[in-house]
């Protein structure tokens, strides 16, 4: 697990077993022949694309899906065999060299296939139309513009519809209603169709895991609990198995000092201690995605809650400690230590946000240390 060439302390460590195993538990669930795009944009939600992909097909995902053709460009130097889809947006003049490469797009506007149409390519390029049935973000809402593009789509060589999906704006809440008419939405787009591409898919981990399994389709994209996070409360009262998270972020004290009642700590002197205090330095800050929102969220030191306090700065934070510790003790953000855990959903909650934006945002500044047995 040590890396000499990662001098600062500040680490996030990944867990690629916990990786494994939400996989393999998902697979359990699966109709037989379902395949798991593992959803693996944004640097694997933060946690890392390559180690993480890796870690999935090991354990029966048999697509990728990324946000963009930076994100397919990488993973594809890592698996040469493996499909690639591109979610979100990819620019036309991105088309010959997805082909070549065999990187699947998503498509949703004829301007888009007649602007690549005009371009030269060496292989058919592989297409997934996408559906907006209530999302409201990309994709073609009305049927004969879905007849449209299939048509164009279908009747040049250059390029081979593989897929067609949806995504579900509600599948993580209680609510029924706006779920079920997207549902319907899609399905009559589907029946539309001439014919039935290979791959249709529409569930996220929130659908396929408790709003209707039997929304499975050819394949399943699982995001948030492949890294052991539930995609909301609501969902994770209602799990049909243990996830297990992947991300810890450690660090350890580099500073520690006795103050005197009255003296105050960090930028605004905004924390003045009331009573003589230790005061503990950890060397991480906004820059690397703890924000100042943050501020007053507990981390553990030998398993106790201990507070950041003040305004966090840049590189840095302070933190009020119960005992004098020494320099070098560590420091558990995010993780466990003895019978005390501080989870994502912790820091999602003190941050007014989601746990998918936590560890999203902890940038590259932070290396990931990956651990498997
Ligand atoms: N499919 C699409 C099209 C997505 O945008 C996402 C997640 C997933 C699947 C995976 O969802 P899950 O992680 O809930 O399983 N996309 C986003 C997003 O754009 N903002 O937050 C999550």
């Amino acid at each position: 697990m040590q890396n000499i060439e990662h001098f600062r302390p500040t680490k996030a460590i990944i867990n690629l077993d916990a990786i494994k195993n939400n996989v393999s538990n998902l697979k359990k669930h699966l109709h037989p022949g379902v395949q798991i795009m593992a959803v693996v944009k944004a640097n694997a939600y933060g946690h890392g694309d390559v180690e993480v992909a890796s870690a999935a097909i090991e354990s029966g995902a048999t697509m990728l899906a990324v946000a963009t053709p930076e994100e397919a460009i990488r993973l594809r130097k890592s698996f040469p065999d493996i499909d690639i889809l591109i979610l979100g947006y990819a620019p036309g003049a991105f088309a010959p060299f997805a082909a070549n490469e065999n990187i699947t797009l998503t498509v949703y506007s004829t301007d888009w296939v007649q602007q690549v149409e005009a371009l030269s390519f060496s292989k058919p390029l592989k297409l997934h139309i996408k559906i907006d049935t209530g999302m409201g973000r990309i994709g073609v809402t009305q049927i004969e513009d879905l007849q449209k593009l299939y048509n164009m789509i279908t009747s040049s060589e250059k390029f081979l519809v593989d897929g067609v999906f949806t995504h579900f704006a509600t599948a993580d809440e209680e609510e029924e209603t706006y779920f079920h008419h997207q549902v319907a939405k899609f399905e009559e787009f589907i029946r539309s169709l001439p014919e039935k591409p290979r791959l249709v898919h529409a569930a996220n981990t929130a659908t396929m895991l408790i709003k209707d399994p039997t929304l499975q389709y050819d394949a399943v994209r699982f995001g948030i609990s492949m890294y052991g996070l539930a995609p909301s409360a609501y969902v994770n009262t209602k799990l049909p198995f243990p996830i297990e998270p992947a991300f810890s972020l450690e660090t350890e004290l580099i500073e520690v000092k006795k103050v005197q009642a009255g003296q105050s700590i960090g930028y605004g002197a905004a924390f003045t201690a009331s009573e003589p205090s230790y005061i503990g330095t950890i060397p991480i800050g906004y820059a690397d995605g703890l924000i100042r929102k943050y501020s007053g969220q507990h981390v553990l030191i030998d398993g106790i809650r201990v507070p950041i306090i003040g305004r966090i700065c840049m590189d840095q934070c302070m933190l009020l400690l119960p005992a004098a510790y020494n320099i070098g003790k560590k420091v558990t953000l995010i993780g466990k230590q003895k019978d005390e855990e501080i989870t994502i959903d912790e820091w999602a909650e003190k941050g007014d946000t989601i746990n998918y934006e936590v560890p999203c945002i902890i940038t590259s500044r932070v290396p990931r240390i990956y651990y498997k047995k």
